[in-house]
């Protein structure tokens, strides 16, 4: 693992596009995967909180998908510049399994690591963002049979994906220092500046 994450950072790519970004909101701009990059950039979305601020996002996934623990997804994340991957609402949330779909499918039986946790180590029904301290915003698409705090009761960290042979998407808690997950990260804007049309 420690060879793998290395190599990450020696050859650590980022693959960014100028293309301007569609003014409608929930378009996804597709992007190109090339060889010897360290992340893949899979999709830009540009969205609105729930308070109504806008934002804008890309998000990247670790080419070689190294699974490390939610701690250190988080402080891999950090070290690119990057965050780990928050969903501000329902419909982002929707977006992003889509991507994963789309460019992910050989990876997403492994489960993805989010920013969520829990506040306590016991709790399956309260979830906040790690960054913001906010409670998620809508309520989350469980696999079937979770959230169960299953494994000593400490599953205190939140992942996505399929179950193998299921077409179902949804969350599962899972222990934050497990190291069967991967990780998405995510690259934010919250200021977008408005396009202002000139008039004669
Ligand atoms: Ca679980």
């Amino acid at each position: 693992m420690k060879t793998v994450f290395a190599y990450i950072l020696f050859s650590f790519v980022v693959i960014s596009s100028q293309a301007e970004l569609p003014q409608q909101s929930n378009i996804v701009e597709k992007s190109v995967i090339v060889d010897n990059v360290a992340f893949i950039k899979i999709g830009t979305y540009r969205g609105t909180t729930d308070d109504g601020t806008e934002y804008q996002k890309s998000y990247f996934y670790p080419r070689y998908s190294p699974k490390i623990s939610w701690f250190d997804s988080r402080s891999t994340c950090e070290s690119f510049g990057f965050e780990l991957t928050t969903l501000e609402t329902y419909e982002e949330m929707q977006i992003v399994f889509n991507l994963a779909d789309n460019y992910l499918k050989t990876l997403i039986d492994i489960g993805i690591f989010v920013d969520a946790m829990t506040l306590t180590l016991k709790s399956t029904t309260d979830w906040y963002w790690a960054k913001t301290g906010k409670k998620l915003s809508f309520a989350l698409p469980w696999i079937p049979g979770e959230p169960n705090n299953s494994q000593n009761a400490n599953e205190a960290c939140l992942q996505f994906g399929k179950r193998t042979g299921s077409a179902v998407t949804g969350f599962n808690d899972v222990p934050c220092t497990s190291t069967a997950y991967t990780f998405l990260c995510q690259k934010i804007e919250f200021s977008i500046p408005l396009k202002i049309e000139e008039t004669i």
